[in-house]
């Protein structure tokens, strides 16, 4: 008998998880995965912070650590912490308590149970995305019942801001629009505002009543530094202005698999903010009830304590900074190579993701041939590359734009 499935088609893989699909597949020894944004050491292996495993010791020794049902919203000190994180333990909105505060699984949930919110509470269901962007905020958003429209952000002439054309599209948005912004290390260009870029954006948010949403999955991994990677976020709310923050341990503290992160909606008003955040607990207990514990733990025990977050500070800055020599390593070896082109933005741009410049015919020759995995739009992760496998990658590069057009 024919299944009552028969007629469901074969889905695409993911552009980017799906580049891991194919990588494991290759049987070559020589094979390199840049695809994915997840952080690898110089022997190119996935690491558990030193932090991460001995808060997790602790866990494991504390009889009054249990397995029980958080809250629908999660873990109350993480996500005090983690707003505090974000904005400054001297930020306004959280000493007047304006924020509510959902733990949620990573930064993909917190994107979605904010659009799902949205499409409850709010009255504009347009949501700006910058383009390019990552390539799920288009699905998360949709599936979040919100309309996905596009502003201008990234010039490949200059592979720069497109400042004016942000500007210009920004202010031909629609009356109280969303608009996304990667907090910093923008994902997949490496390119974020100075800060007076971000200063003049402000203002014309502002000043056309546009609800800033900003995805902050890379605190800390662009310079080195949470306070710096959090400045654009601040300087929303140092106006008094309302705005929306999905965070992500994923990257910063190594927890991609635990799916711990957060979404805080900063208010004008404590009771506002109270309000908003019972109605966020509607939008979760139907769809996964509460959130999981484990790694919402280990977050908390490291920004409780004062020795375990300077660990961690340290720590992460160590694979920022690895991330950076990587650029200036790969930048020597295709100059060294006199590979065509100007490479320079290798080392200009910030954060996980170099945005190559590579076109698809170029990607798939490096596959193919070298057995190097990217996304298809040329990004490659830094973070996956070591100084064992920068020149394999400089060859690879140089072989392509000197024979596939
Ligand atoms: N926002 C951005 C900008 C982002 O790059 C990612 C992940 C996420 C959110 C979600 O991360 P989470 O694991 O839900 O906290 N990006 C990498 C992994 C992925 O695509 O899932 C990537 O771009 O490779």
């Amino acid at each position: 008998m024919d299944s009552v499935f028969a007629n469901v088609v074969q889905a695409p893989e993911d552009p980017i998880l799906g580049v891991t699909v194919a990588y494991n597949k290759d049987p070559s020894p020589a094979k390199l995965n840049l695809g994915v944004g997840a952080y690898r050491t110089e022997e190119g292996k996935p690491i558990v912070l030193n932090v991460v495993r001995k808060a997790e010791q602790l866990l494991v020794n504390d009889p009054s650590h249990l397995k029980e049902y958080l809250p629908i919203l999660g873990l109350a000190d993480f996500n005090k912490l983690t707003a505090k994180l974000i904005l400054g333990a001297d930020s306004p909105a959280v000493l007047e308590n304006r924020i509510a505060t959902a733990q949620c699984l990573s930064g993909t949930g917190s994107l979605r149970v904010g659009s799902e919110f949205l499409a409850r509470h709010y009255h504009q269901h347009t949501i700006y995305i910058p383009q390019p962007t990552w390539g799920n905020h288009p699905k998360v958003f949709t599936s979040g019942g919100l309309n996905v429209k596009s502003y201008r952000y990234y010039d490949p002439t200059t592979r720069g801001l497109d400042l004016q054309g942000l500007l210009e599209d920004l202010n031909a948005a629609d009356a109280g629009s969303v608009v996304l912004f990667h907090a910093c290390a923008h994902n997949p260009t490496g390119v974020d505002p100075t800060p007076e870029q971000w200063e003049q954006i402000r203002q014309l948010v502002r000043s056309k009543g546009l609800l800033p949403f900003f995805d902050s999955a890379y605190q800390g991994f662009a310079s080195g530094s949470l306070d710096e990677d959090a400045q654009s976020v601040r300087m929303f709310v140092a106006d008094g202005g309302e705005c929306f923050i999905a965070q992500s341990y994923a990257k910063n503290m190594g927890l991609y698999g635990e799916r711990v992160g957060a979404l805080s909606i900063v208010c004008k008003a404590a009771d506002v903010a109270s309000r908003v955040e019972s109605q966020l607990k509607l939008v979760v207990r139907p769809m996964y009830s509460n959130p999981p514990i484990h790694g919402a733990s280990i977050v908390a025990k490291v920004l409780k304590d004062k020795d375990l977050y300077d660990e961690w500070t340290a720590e992460l800055k160590g694979m920022a900074d690895r991330i950076i020599s990587m650029r200036q390593q790969l930048f020597d070896a295709l100059t060294a190579r006199g590979t065509p082109g100007d490479w320079s933005h290798i080392i200009k741009q910030i954060g996980m993701f170099t945005f190559t410049g590579l076109n698809a015919e170029q990607v798939s020759f490096m596959r193919n041939e070298y057995h190097i995995y990217m996304t298809s739009d040329g990004r490659i992760s830094m973070a996956g590359l070591s100084s064992r496998t920068v020149p394999h990658l400089a060859d690879a590069i140089h072989a392509a734009v000197t024979r596939v057009a």
